[in-house]
């Protein structure tokens, strides 16, 4: 049966051409805001198990966030991100902290 991808080769052969790849997933920012109540400590250590960064890393990213109002923790297709905001503000809830985090696309 004749397909799009088909190409007849001179001998008389068809072969298929490779399927075209994917479209690439759109990409989704996680974001921390600043607050004056949650530790920095606190801040660091999820940074560190959500994020799986370096503690050098997160230093950064608190202290950025702390001065600046807000910072971002990573970029991740939606399913990634949506899952890290919920695992982020689950630990803040439990330790009773107004942590706050939200995610955007990029
Ligand atoms: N501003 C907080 C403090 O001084 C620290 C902090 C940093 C809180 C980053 C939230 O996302 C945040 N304890």
């Amino acid at each position: 049966m004749s397909n799009s991808r088909e190409i007849t080769r001179s001998s008389g052969t068809s072969v298929e051409e490779a399927k075209p790849r994917l479209k690439k997933p759109r990409m989704y920012r996680v974001l921390l805001m600043n607050d004056d109540y949650t530790p920095m400590e606190f801040v660091v250590r999820i940074l560190r198990k959500i994020f799986r960064l370096t503690e050098e890393q997160s230093v950064q990213i608190m202290l950025k966030v702390h001065t600046e109002g807000s910072g971002v923790c990573g970029v991740f297709t939606a399913e990634i991100a949506e899952t890290r905001v919920r695992e982020v503000l689950g630990l803040a809830r439990e330790h009773q902290h107004p942590l706050k985090c939200t995610m955007e696309p990029e």
